[in-house]
């Protein structure tokens, strides 16, 4: 079902900005400033091969500091202390043929670069394990945000052409 989607959105071209966005577990932040306090959305764009989705645990890097969930009707969320790298909410479940979305507000860190975030998706049936680095050609890609530095992000404001990040 997955790959009908890939295909049907290489077809039409306007759509593939998001379509990628849609499928698979993925961050809707692509790039936030360094040292900034964050919201982070990831977004469960279907269940493990048509099964639904009844936990999704997101494994926070080292860089990262300070996070808080948001509560979720439906979902119970692990508690976590200020030391706390892994965030398991359990509930659903959450159809196939829908979407949903799990928050976290973090303390970036100072360094400009990479994150990475390792997303386990546990299903009715099955799981997915988002852990898959970026430059690997894998099914499952882990979602990455992109630090960017302070100065750089306030550049891009003055010519108009911010990155996606301030969402405040
Ligand atoms: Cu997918």
């Amino acid at each position: 079902m997955m790959q009908k989607l890939i295909f049907a959105s290489l077809l039409a071209a306007p759509l593939v900005i998001g379509a990628s966005a849609q499928a698979h577990v993925s961050l809707e932040q692509k790039a936030a400033v360094a040292g900034s306090y964050q919201k982070l959305t990831f977004r469960v764009g279907h269940g493990c091969e048509g099964s639904a989705t009844t936990a999704l645990t997101i494994t926070l890097p080292e860089g990262l500091k300070g996070a808080k969930t948001m509560p979720k009707p439906g979902w119970t969320v692990a508690p976590a202390g200020a030391a706390a790298r892994d965030f398991s909410w359990k509930g659903g479940p959450l159809p196939d043929e829908q979407f949903d979305e799990f928050n976290l507000l973090v303390k970036l860190p100072d360094a400009p670069g990479k994150q990475v975030f390792r997303v386990l998706q546990q299903c009715e049936k099955g799981r997915a394990d988002w852990s898959e680095l970026p430059g690997t050609a894998g099914k499952f890609p882990a979602p990455v945000l992109e630090i960017v530095p302070a100065d750089a992000a306030a550049a891009a404001a003055a010519t108009g052409a911010a990155p996606a990040a301030h969402h405040h």
